[in-house]
């Protein structure tokens, strides 16, 4: 599927470089943000667009969304004049905006900008993908700030966007490596989640053409047009290949497929951690050599994902690819109905509201008696 990327703030444009790496035949993309200096070194994106120069002189709207959002309203035309180019040039399928849902710039700018993509571009679904914070290691005061934000422009987003794929940095954290940085972090949460998303948008289109086709018109039946929201998942075992006999890898038959394919939408291998029993829609495709493959193991793998999910089919698309030493599933459920990840957050910042108040109040067990001198 053609898709226009807009990464919005600085997590948005680090996540379409990522996706731009990975296939620029398929994808366009363009960088939108308040703060100059964070749209330095988007190497692999072609356009990049600072809105609020005057007002912010390039320095950021520092995690206000409201700011943002009205900075983003008065600098629409500057934006979709851009944005117009590259439609009329890459005659893209689908807009796709990607942003922190816990910042400022991308969070608030970021519904501005899909309303008028809706607007304009009528035939064009308008996607957004929303970075649930991860708030390990973070003082309190940015924690519950980040938090609030992230539900905040949630919601409003949940009222502009055609689907919202939800991806939980929480997710990528790895508990066994401690000596990972942030950055070092986010860098493998972007290049793993451009890999899963390049590998479903490009299965449909490889030639000459699979036996199982997953077409664009299939992405966009599973996302839906009315702000279902979404998450993917991802399972894959490297194989072993008969010219490197030293390396480790199975030897895949058709129950590890099966298993593959199940796995994937285990709570721990998905961008959102979640129950997807009562789902809308659910699409796999599963990536690997054509001589793994194995359509009955397939069959029984869609099966399985029916009872999982709930849903009546699930949509189904071969990747054959000679060249890959990986057999994997990626899976794509939307229109899922457990959000306790946002509902844990919100019970966590009516916690920390009360804790300043608690630790400002020096005399909690009552005031104690001062004897007049
Ligand atoms: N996965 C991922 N998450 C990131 C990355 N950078 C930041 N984040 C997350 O996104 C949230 C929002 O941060 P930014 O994208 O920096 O915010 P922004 O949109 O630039 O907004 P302001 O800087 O506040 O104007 C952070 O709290 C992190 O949780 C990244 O490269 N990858
Ligand atoms: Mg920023």
């Amino acid at each position: 599927m053609r898709v226009l990327w807009i990464g919005f703030g600085q997590a948005g444009g680090k996540i379409v470089n990522s996706l731009m790496g990975m296939n620029r035949k398929l994808y366009d993309a363009i960088a939108i943000n308040t703060e100059e200096a964070d749209l330095d070194g988007l190497r692999n994106i072609p356009e990049t667009v600072l809105i609020g120069r005057y007002a912010l002189k390039g320095r950021g709207v520092g995690a206000n969304i409201e700011l943002a959002a009205s900075i983003a309203e008065k600098a629409l035309s500057q934006m979709m004049d851009q944005i117009d180019i590259r439609v009329r040039k890459f005659d893209p399928e689908a807009f796709w905006i990607a942003a922190g849902l816990g910042g400022g710039s991308g969070a608030g700018g970021s519904y501005v900008l899909a309303n008028e993509l809706n607007r304009v571009y009528r035939g064009i679904p308008v996607y957004g993908l929303g970075v649930v914070p991860s708030t390990t290691g973070m003082p309190t005061d940015k924690e519950s700030l980040s938090l609030s934000n992230c539900l905040k422009s949630f919601e409003l987003w949940s009222h502009y966007f055609n689907n919202i794929l939800l991806v939980d940095n929480q997710q990528f954290e790895q508990n066994n490596v401690t000596r990972e940085s942030v950055e070092q972090m986010y860098n493998r949460a972007n290049e793993k989640l451009a890999m899963m998303l390049t590998t479903l948008l490009e299965a449909g289109e490889i030639r000459p053409s699979p036996q199982e086709v997953f077409s664009s018109s299939e992405i966009k039946a599973t996302l839906g047009m009315i702000g279902d929201i979404s998450t993917i998942g991802y399972c894959s075992e490297t194989i072993k290949l008969r010219s490197q006999p030293w390396r480790k890898g199975i030897d895949p038959g058709t129950h590890e497929l099966e298993s593959i394919i199940e796995r994937s939408v285990s709570e721990s291998a998905l961008t959102f951690p979640c129950d997807v029993t009562g789902a809308r829609s659910a699409s796999l495709v599963v990536h690997g050599r054509p001589e793994h493959l194995y359509t009955q193991a397939i069959s029984r793998g869609r099966t399985r994902l029916e009872q999982l999910a709930s849903v009546s089919k699930v949509r189904y698309g071969d990747y054959p690819d000679r060249k890959t030493n990986q057999l994997a599933a990626i899976t794509l459920i939307s229109g899922i109905q457990d959000m306790s990840r946002l509902d844990r957050m919100r019970t966590r910042v009516e916690e920390l509201a009360w804790e300043p108040a608690v630790a400002s109040e020096p005399y909690a067990d009552g005031v104690p008696e001062v004897s007049p001198v």
